[in-house]
């Protein structure tokens, strides 16, 4: 069987350091072990919660742009747009049909994005989870890399697919979430026990992958510590544990080798060095990004090849689907 990658990211807040090392930074480090590799830009899980028009397409060719900054190749992956393959609609409508609210309402993420006004929120939030299982059942993914907050909803594509096999006969390939338990969950810098989020009420949660030096070296001074001098990382300290797993991503080092290091050395020295690891880091990666956002023809044509290239696979799996319950006339 052709092991197929699929993943993507939503173009919407600022893409962060938590999607990169928890998500993209995967893709890349995988993409060469996998006969297909297809990332998508999910702008219609964007929408789930309101967004500004423009903004939002703006937002898509950023992400485009940020894809291949970080070393996704388009020759060799497929990148493309969510609501650019009307596929992805129509197979949630059927998945809805044999999915269950009481599954869905269990959903962490709804929970905690719906927070008091369940009643409130839209439909596209509660549904969110199903609309990503057509996403990966589409393509017939084998494996999707993500970060830990996504496990439950990958958990239940596997349900969804699994339920659909054994009620209309094998129609879905049943994928594997991958997660990498260094960086599945890196922590909001200013509440390190609430993942990193690009919604989070403070710019001060994240580094963002295009924030400036100086604003990196403000948002690392000011990031939560433990409680105690010494840089080192356990169950009972959440913000050094988060800060070290970020410094040791970004430079390659051991957590055991940074806190050898910075034995007897106070957290100021820490914050401003672990500040200059990551703009060493990023800086390849946003100079990448800058030129390709001034080409906005080059990356639609990007996205529209990715499109073209995939539309195949999905447009026969939804028609397997589809055949199989007895929609339509078509054989
Ligand atoms: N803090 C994180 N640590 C590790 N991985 C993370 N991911 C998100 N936050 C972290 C992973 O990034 C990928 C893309 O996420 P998304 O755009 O689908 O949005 P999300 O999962 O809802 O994450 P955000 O950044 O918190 O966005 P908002 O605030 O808009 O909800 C996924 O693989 C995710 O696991």
């Amino acid at each position: 069987m052709n092991k197929i990658i699929f993943s993507g990211v939503q173009p919407s807040g600022n893409i962060h350091i938590g999607n990169y090392l928890g998500a993209i930074k995967q893709w890349v480090d995988l993409s060469n072990d996998f006969e297909e590799s297809i990332y998508c830009i999910v702008d219609l899980h964007a929408i789930t919660v309101p967004q500004d028009p423009k903004e939002l397409r703006k937002k898509i060719l950023e992400v485009a742009a940020l894809y291949i900054a970080c070393g996704i190749d388009p020759k060799k992956s497929s990148i493309f747009v969510q609501s650019d393959r009307p596929e992805h609609s129509e197979l949630t409508w059927i998945l809805n049909c044999n999915a269950r609210i009481g599954e869905l309402s269990r959903m962490t993420q709804f929970k905690d994005k719906s927070g008091k006004d369940q009643e409130g929120v839209s439909i596209g939030l509660f549904d969110y989870p199903v609309l990503m299982a057509a996403d990966i059942l589409l393509y017939g993914s084998t494996h999707v890399p993500v970060g830990e907050d996504q496990k439950q909803h990958v958990e239940l594509t596997r349900d969804l697919a699994q339920r659909f096999n054994a009620k209309y006969g094998q129609t879905f390939t049943v994928p594997e979430p991958i997660i990498k338990k260094e960086t599945a969950r890196i922590m909001g810098l200013d509440d390190p026990t609430k993942k990193m989020s690009k919604s989070a009420a403070s710019p001060f949660n994240y580094i963002a992958m295009n924030d400036s030096p100086d604003i990196i070296g403000q948002k690392i001074k000011r990031a939560v510590t433990d409680s105690g001098t010494d840089i080192k990382s356990g169950s009972d300290k959440p913000a050094m544990t988060n800060l070290l797993n970020i410094y040791s991503e970004m430079s390659g080092q051991s957590i055991s080798q940074i806190e050898s290091d910075f034995s007897g050395k106070g957290y100021g020295e820490f914050k401003e060095k672990l500040a200059e690891v990551i703009v060493a880091y990023l800086r390849p990666i946003q100079e990448k990004y800058s030129k390709l956002i001034s080409d906005e023809e080059g990356l639609i044509e990007i996205l529209s090849e990715g499109s073209r290239r995939i539309a195949p696979m999905a447009q026969k799996t939804l028609q397997e689907a589809k055949s199989k319950i007895g929609l339509g006339v078509k054989r």
